[in-house]
This record gives structure tokens, sequence and C-alpha cells, in this order.
């Protein structure tokens, strides 16, 4: 059993010769992506008492109301990271076109992607919410990245996670070597591994979807949420419904406990038929984390980190979680059972 308690640098520098990622220059970028959480976390723990809770008065590229605590992580991401020495460039889900760094800092080869504070809805009822992020390295020989260099598939992520602001403050995260989970220790202010090596049940006891949208998706989308509703599966009783409707939350209950989370495409908003939820910055870095947990993660079709992403914002339907449930809710999806 690992011994838990160690810092996050810590256990990189124990795994440096398993994993080829554990280098300086990414010890940098996670440091500082620590650091930025650090902030967030204590801004959102904070956030009922001052003035932060309201909107910013602006809209985001997905045209939703940035709250303040949203555009306040996403200015502390870009600032960390924009001088932290290791990225060509970023592109964050708040901002349209992907984000250069200025020529007066050092660059490096790696590209992040982040949502910096999903869940944003649930932000002043105090729900759990989190910042995802993903983590390619630049391949193409051009000298600046464009926003083709961001266009890839997921299995080609050099790294993802998730920062959970919750009772306590969580990293989970994987370099391609399992998954492994810190909590964030405020009186000496650092994440301190807590579980080790996770893995997600074969099989879950609880599903997660928004069912308010059942009139909106297709016939095999019905039928594969009532397989979960009812006694008539697998398991020979029904799961339990979870649905927070903070992804992040969602996500790492699921990620424990075992189950599937379902974001399935709809026909409820005709500029979002591939539903809501992006590829690039939540979707694909979620999948990489729960293939490496042992669990599956798809679209209703294809593997989540097979899909080339062809726009920095483009959306996908979701169906994430234990192995052998996302594998019977794609076969109803797809047809085949
Ligand atoms: P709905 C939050 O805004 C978010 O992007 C995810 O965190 C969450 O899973 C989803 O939207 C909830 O969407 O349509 O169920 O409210």
């Amino acid at each position: 059993m690992e011994n838990t308690g160690i810092t996050v640098t810590e256990h990189l520098l124990i795994h440096q010769k398993e994993s080829p990622m554990a280098t300086g220059r990414f010890t940098r970028l996670l440091s500082e992506l620590i650091f930025a959480a650090k902030i967030v976390s204590r801004e959102v723990n904070k956030a009922g008492l001052v003035d932060i809770l309201g909107l910013t008065g602006e809209i985001n590229v997905q045209g939703e109301e940035v709250k303040k605590l949203d555009d306040y992580a996403n200015r502390i991401l870009i600032y960390r990271m924009q001088q932290a020495g290791v990225l060509c460039a970023m592109a964050s889900e708040e901002n349209a076109d992907i984000i250069e760094i200025p020529d007066k800092y050092p660059k490096g080869d790696y590209i992040l992607v982040f949502d910096p504070l999903d869940g944003s809805s649930n932000i002043d009822v105090n729900v759990n919410i989190g910042t995802i992020f993903s983590i390619h390295r630049k391949t193409s020989d051009r000298s600046h990245a464009t926003v083709q260099d961001f266009l890839r598939k997921g299995s080609e992520q050099v790294a993802a996670g998730y920062f959970l602001y919750g009772p306590s403050t969580m990293l989970i995260y994987t370099t391609g070597n399992g998954v492994n989970g810190f909590t964030l220790d405020p009186s000496v202010g650092e994440f301190l591994l807590s579980h080790p090596d996770i893995r997600i049940p074969e099989t879950g006891q609880c599903y997660s979807v928004n069912e308010s949208n059942y009139t909106y998706w297709d016939d095999r989308v019905k039928k594969a949420v009532e397989y979960f509703k009812t006694p008539e599966n697998d398991r020979g009783k029904p799961y339990t419904a979870r649905y927070i409707g903070s992804l992040v939350a969602d996500f790492h209950r699921n990620l424990f406990r075992g189950g599937i989370f379902m974001y399935p495409a709809d026909n409820k908003d005709p500029s979002k038929p591939r539903g809501k939820l992006r590829l690039l910055c939540e979707a694909a870095p979620l999948s990489f984390v729960i293939e490496q947990a042992g669990g599956a993660a798809t679209d209703g079709q294809q593997r989540i980190l097979d899909i080339e992403a062809t726009q920095l914002h483009e959306r996908v339907p979701l169906f994430i979680g234990s192995k052998k449930d996302v594998e019977k809710a794609t076969a109803i999806v797809s047809g085949e059972a």
C-alpha cells in the first residue's frame, strides 16, 4: 500500500521512472496548476462572505452568464500558467479562442485545456464545483501553436484530472499510470496523497442524468435510462438516482461508489444537438481518468478518447463511469441491445 500523506511532488519523484511524464517541466506545470487551485479554493471557501457570488454581467462563449468566481478562477489560471514557462498555448471553456503565451514569457511544448470552474450554476448555493484540466504535448513543428494543435484525440493526452472544491479540496489526476487522489491540508497548504491507485467498481449502484430532458431524448436514450430505473437489469433491482448538476461532483461520487453519469444528446436546444458538455475541457480529460481507473466513457456510439475534435468548443454526448454500466448503456443507445 503506497505511503499516503506524501505531497504531489514527492509522489511524482517516487514514480519518476514509471512515468516519462514526471519531468521537471511537467512538475512545474502541475505545481502552477496546484497553486492556482489553492487560490481558487480559498475564494470558493469564502464565496458566501464577499460580494463574489453575483454575476459579472458578461456572457461567455457558451452563452452562459459568467459568475464572478468563474471569471476569477479563469483569470487566476491564465495568469499563473502563462508565466510558468512550460506551455506553448492554452484554451479555456470561458474563452472563444486559444490563449497565446505573451512573448515576454518563456514557452514550452505543453498544451493546456481547462474548465476553470465547472458546475458554476451551483456556486451561489454552495454545492461542490471543480476545475477540470487536460494536458497535451505540441506535436506540430509550427513555430507558434494554433487551434489545430488543440484538435486532438483524447487518447493523445499526456495527463488529465480535476480539482474538486467541496467539504475538502481534492486533486484527482492521471499521467497514464493509474489514478491518484490528493487532499489539501489547509494547515500546511499542501495536497497530500489520500487515495492512491483509485479503481472504479466494474458496476455501480447509481445513475446520474437530468431526467427533465426526457421528452427531448430519442427512443434509444429513453430505453437506456429506463434500464437503470427498473429491476429488469443485470443487477435485478433499480439503480439509485443521484444527480447534483455539477459534473465534477457527480463524476467524483461515481468514481468512488461506481455507477454511470449520462448527458445524452437531446433536441432541447437546436444549437446544442450533441448535448451540453464539451469534448476538450470536460469529456476527454474525465474519460482519460475513468479509463485509467478501470472504467469506460463513450458518446453513446464510440469511445470518447477516440474522437478527434474538429472545433475548440465541440460538444459531445457523454456516458461515463463503471465499465459494465457504460457498455450496457452504449449497447442500447447504439441499437446493439
Ligand atoms: P443541466 C454545469 O453548468 C454543467 O456544465 C456540468 O457541471 C453539469 O453536469 C451540467 O452542466 C448540468 O447541466 O442541463 O443538467 O443543468
